[in-house]
This record gives structure tokens, sequence and C-alpha cells, in this order.
């Protein structure tokens, strides 16, 4: 049951698609106090009770102890006091354990808070046993009840849409850095992949292909044949993937500068002016995607590169971030320059490197300017969250008009609930740090409550520099996210796997993730077209097992098998929770493979560096594609060779999915497949 409650005058946010009526009864599973300018929501939790969601924050999957601040930012240290990461998803569940039930006859629950200003979940962090919910005084909130976790994630996922479904290709693997320079670079990047028989979809084109930073833009310089490059490319099974940013340079001369000024396409400050921040190009207009015509507009701008063949895209800097505003930093250096000459005491010298340190993503720009949501003027805070949201969405409603038989890949920095419809998310900018591997292995399933399904973090880690070992490590669980990209900082040490020692490990979990193609996609498509997860906790699958909501590292992928990545430096491997018998498949390429049932329990398991350890649930399946030598690309990939992996008493079955992964058809029936087969019919 999904019961709504409106309160104030909230914001269209078109989160939700689905129309539900006005609940007629109070809200109950949460004290409500309705304060002049807040909505307080609060409750207190058992000692058992566990809370999911909040989709793209910190810390672990069992989200107590902590309070996360839905105010989306842009902040490249994803460190543990950090209560604001690039998305905004007001998501949760919290779930009653059997004690709290029958004590206090308080139900699970599932909460969403429609606001797109700033909202704070204080799960236990202020007092252990309090959930405090602070939204605005104008907000819609749904309270879910269900069954179970997973049907409350199902209730919500109908209530906020299908899922945005990504061609084929960019279920390859991809690679990335800020930035490849120049088209001989990228060739480079595709011939150290091709040359040592690793398989890749995708390169990246980060900020530096564009001129000067400008949007809908190819340096000539660096990339003089852009059409002809990208046919190259396509020659190859490589798409290009280039980047586009938010803020708009301002510079005469520039078509899609000086067309938002004539048509007043551009977010305002308060007198009315068009709104002048700084990002990468310097100063800069921001599109006023809330504005439909605005939207329509720019995402039209796309079609300049899809012309030349392009058909991907990643969405940065949609927070929006702004480097500085002119205003404040006007002021700023007027303060500066009455500091000069004097005796800067400790006070007055952290007052200076504070001034300039929070030039950047200042709360008070972002009270400075203003949208035009169709005739309604609205200052930014308000509905800071829906930027990112309304940046993606201009470009998909852009690409049903330019490319409306086939997909195009999208996916977005900055996200709010319901952006998912039009693209994925990648998780930012982390570091190539052993707990940030910990921390993405954490961020997928709550992702996934939110329809966020097609995501992946910076494999290798995106700042600092990254080690072997770490890679390594990252790939094995990498090789079971929708997105799998490889990407890192400029500056840093190359990660493109052919510049490590050990290229043939690389080669085979790269070629692993080939061979779980048919897998991962089939379950990716079940995900979208049943709105469930793709990625779970394992109490959602195994409600019943008290010990199975404190596992905070292992997760299940897909209906058939369970994942236990190993995070940590210098381990063999870890302690993995079973919790039911399974078959444990250790791989160390898709062909060399052991298989063993291991029974329901606690286990120290060995995982040394060059494996991964699968482990399929009883009476499901696991189809492998048997790969070519030469496997170069998703579309080598012969999804007619399967070996099947799985183990039964009896008979297992399962359902395979495939298309022809481009276009946008994605349910005729003979695309479905029953593969049903009995206990002798394994292959393991
Ligand atoms: O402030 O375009 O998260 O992936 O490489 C840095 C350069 C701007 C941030 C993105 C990152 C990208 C980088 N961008």
């Amino acid at each position: 049951m999904i019961y709504k409650y409106v309160f104030g005058q909230p914001i269209e946010t078109q989160a939700v698609v689905m129309e539900v009526p006005k609940s007629e009864h109070e809200l109950s599973v949460m004290k409500v106090e309705v304060q002049e300018d807040a909505i307080r929501l609060s409750c207190q939790m058992g000692d058992e009770d566990v809370v999911f969601g909040l989709g793209e924050q910190v810390r672990g999957m069992n989200k107590r102890g902590f309070s996360y601040i839905s105010n989306a930012t842009d902040d490249p240290r994803h460190t543990e006091n950090k209560h604001s990461l690039y998305g905004a998803h007001n998501f949760l569940i919290l779930n009653r354990a059997e004690k709290t039930k029958d004590e206090s006859g308080n139900r699970t629950f599932g909460i969403f808070v429609d606001d797109p200003g700033t909202v704070i979940f204080d799960v236990g962090e202020t007092r252990m046993e309090d959930l405090v919910i602070t939204a605005g005084a104008d907000c819609v909130i749904y309270v879910i009840e269900g069954e179970s976790l997973k049907d409350i994630v199902k209730q919500f996922r109908k209530l906020i849409g299908r899922s945005y479904i990504a061609p084929k290709w960019a279920f390859g693997y991809q690679q990335s850095r800020w930035s490849y320079m120049t088209e001989d670079e990228v060739r480079e990047v595709v011939d150290g992949h091709r040359k040592n028989g690793i398989p890749l979809d995708a390169v990246y084109l980060d900020i530096d292909y564009m001129e000067r930073y400008k949007d809908f833009t190819v340096n000539q310089e660096t990339f003089p044949n852009f059409k002809e490059f990208t046919s190259e490319m396509k020659e190859q099974s490589i798409h290009l993937v280039p980047i586009i940013d938010a803020g708009v340079k301002i510079e005469e001369g520039y078509p899609v500068y000086e067309e938002g000024i004539r048509e007043n396409y551009f977010c305002k400050d308060e007198d009315g002016e068009d709104f002048v921040a700084a990002v990468w190009p310097g100063k800069v207009h921001f599109p006023d995607v809330l504005n439909s015509k605005a939207r329509a507009w720019f995402g039209e701008k796309y079609r300049f590169l899809m012309e030349q063949g392009i058909d991907g895209f990643w969405n940065d800097m949609n927070e929006p971030a702004i480097f500085y505003s002119e205003k404040n930093l006007k002021k700023v250096l007027e303060e500066l320059e009455g500091m000069k000459g004097k005796n800067l005491d400790l006070n007055a010298f952290f007052h200076m490197t504070d001034l300039v340190a929070k030039l950047s993503n200042n709360p008070l720009d972002y009270q400075s300017f203003y949208h035009d949501m169709d005739g309604v003027r609205i200052r930014h805070d308000r509905v800071h969250n829906l930027y990112g949201f309304n940046m993606t969405r201009a470009a998909s409603e852009a690409f049903d008009q330019i490319e409306p038989e086939k997909r195009t890949l999208l996916f977005s920095r900055s996200s709010y609930i319901g952006m998912h419809r039009y693209g994925g998310i990648w998780t930012g900018d982390n570091n190539a740090w052993w707990g940030q591997l910990l921390l993405s292995i954490q961020q997928m399933p709550a992702l996934n409550m939110c329809g966020i399904l097609y995501t992946g973090s910076d494999i290798g880690g995106f700042g600092s520099d990254t080690t072997e070992d770490l890679l390594m490590r990252w790939l094995e669980f990498a090789m079971f996210t929708p997105l799998m990209r490889n990407h890192a900082a400029m500056g840093t040490r190359h990660q493109e796997v052919y510049q490590f020692e050990h290229m043939d490990v690389f080669r085979n979990l790269i070629r692993m993730r080939y061979g779980l193609l048919p897998y991962i996609y089939s379950e990716y498509m079940k995900a979208v077209l049943n709105d469930e997860m793709y990625f779970r906790p394992l109490a959602f699958d195994y409600p019943e097992d008290e010990q199975a909501y404190r596992v905070e590292d292992q997760l299940l992928v897909g209906e058939s098998i369970m994942i236990a990545p190993v995070y940590t430096q210098n381990a063999k491997g870890r302690y993995v929770y079973l919790p039911e018998d399974m078959l444990m498949v250790r791989m160390k390429s898709l062909e060399e493979r052991v298989c063993e049932v291991v029974e329901r329990g606690h286990y120290y398991m060995d995982m040394a560096l060059d494996e991964v350890v699968i482990f399929v649930r009883k009476n499901y399946m696991l189809p492998l594609a048997v790969l070519d030598e030469d496997v170069r690309s998703t579309s080598d990939v012969n999804e007619d060779q399967l070996e099947w992996i799985g183990y039964t008493e009896d008979v297992a079955e399962y359902v395979l999915y495939n298309d022809d992964g481009t276009s946008r058809k994605y349910t005729p029936e003979s695309e479905w497949e029953k593969i049903r087969l009995t206990k002798e019919e394994f292959d393991f």
C-alpha cells in the first residue's frame, strides 16, 4: 500500500509517475510535527531494526548511526564524515525486527520524501534510537507498506516509473581518463587493449575534447576530423563517449551562449540578469533546465555530436558545481585587498584561507539565482536537487526526437529520484583507496532501491594513484556492475590495465565480464522490467535469517548468484556468510573453474588476488558465454554458445533475455527463452 501525504504547497518534481490519491488517514508510522518552515518526522528504532536506502551516500548498507543530508554537492572526498554527495535519493526503508514488532506493534515501512530542497535524515546520529527526518514545509511524503523489503521496493519503483535501459554495448568494459587529449592518444588506448586481447567497448572523452571547455564544440586541433574519427572507432567496435558540462561558457560569438542569452534560457540572479558563475571555462551561465523551453533547447544541442556518430554521453558538474560566483568573488577579493600589509594572527589567517576555500559550492550562491519553472519564479536552493535530473532529462527527451528507435547511453553525476527513467549515474570522484571499493559495494543496492540500475563507480579510483592490486580487486567487483568503467583524474598514475605488469590477470578478469554478459544483461533487463533490484543486500532474499541483516559486504546479483568481494589490501581471502547451501565457483579465468558445493554457514575462504569467487544459489543457474580467443567487444560475444553453471537435486530453470542491444523494443516474447536443466545437464 502506498499512502500519500501533502504538506504546504509542494513543487511538482516529476519524481513520481503514478497517480496516488491523498491518504484519508493521518501519517502513523512516524510522528509528524508541522513547524513554520519545516516538517519533522520522527520515530524510535529498536536495537535490531535496520535502515536501508538513501542511494548515493557514504557509510554502510545499514544507514544507522549517521545523518545524511540531501543537498547535491560536488565533493571529491567521499570520506565517512561527509553528509552529502552528488545525488539526492530521499527513500529509505525502516525494517522492523521481529522483536520490535512484537513489543511495540511497529511495522516495517518505506518512506519517500519528495522535496527537492535540503532534506535531513538523522538515522540515529543525534540519538542512537531516533530516526528523524526534517524536510521543507512544502513537500509530499509517500509511506509504503508491504509484505517484504522486496515488495516495498517494487511498489516504490512502480510509483516512480521504469528505469532507463542502456544499449548493450554499454555493458562492456569501458576506459576513461581525464583526459585523452588527442585522436592519437585515443587510438593508443584502443590499441593497448586490442593488441593485448583485452576486450573494450568504449573510450571516454573528458573535457579536453572541447574547444576551451565549451559544450557542443570539438577542438579542431586535437580532434580535427571528428566524424571520421568516430566512424574509424566504430569500425573497431569502440564507442566514444563525450562529457557534457552544465555551465555554458560566456563568450561572444559562441552560438550556444548567444542563443541562450537571446531566448532567455539561462538562470537569472536577483536583479533578473543572467546569473554568472564560474566553472571550467571560466565564467558561465547555467541553462535553466527546469524550464521546459530551455530544456528542449539544451537537449537539442546534443544533436551536434550525435550527427557526428556519437551515441553516448555523460553529464557532469550538474549539481550544479560552482567554483565561484562573480559577485562573491568580488566581495572576497575586496576583503583580501583590505588584509594587505596587515599582521594576520591565527584567527585572521584562517579567516583568510576560509574566504578562499568557501568560494566553491557556497550555499549563498545557491540562494542567489532563480529558475523560471514555466511561469513560476523559484529560487534555486528550493529546487537545488532537481538540476542534474533535468539536465539529463533534457538530453533524454531530445534523444527521443533525434534517435527515436535507438538507445543512447546516458548517465549523470547529480541526480534526484525520477532521473532513473532518463539515465544512469556514476558515483563521482572517488579515490584510489581500499575503503572506497567497499563504499562502492555498499552504494549499489541503495541506488537500485531508487531505480538507479545503470550505475557503477570509477574503477581503480578517480583521485590518487591506484595500485595494481587495488585495480584487480576493484575489477573483481566491478565486473558485476552494469556500468564497468575505469576512470582516473588528471595527474594520477595511468591505470589502463595494459600499463601493468600482470596484464594476463587483467585480461582474464575483463574476459570474465564478457563471459558473464548474457547473465548480467538478462538480469538487468529483468530488474528494469519487473521493477526489481539487480543488487540486493542479503536481507532482501533471506528475510527470516537474522544474520543476513548484519552482512555489510556481500551482495546478491540478479536472481542466481551471491558475491563476496575482497576489499582490503594484502588479504588472501575473507570471511563469507552463506545464508544457504551454494555452489562455490572459483575462477582464474572463464575457462579455469573449480566448483564445490558449500553448506550454509560462516567460513574463511581463500581468494587469491587473481581469483574471482561466485556463489550460485541452489536450484538457480548461471549462464556463461564461451568466448573465442579474440573477442574484442560485446558484439563478438556469441550468446548461443553458453555453458550452464549451477546445482540442483532435481531441475532448475532460468529465463534468458537477449535482443539486438540497440533498438527500444524490449519485450517481444521471442526474446525471453526459458531454459530447464536437470542435475546431470550442468556444465560445472
Ligand atoms: O571537477 O571533467 O566527476 O569524472 O573527470 C572535475 C573532469 C570535473 C569531475 C568528474 C570527473 C571528470 C572531471 N570532472
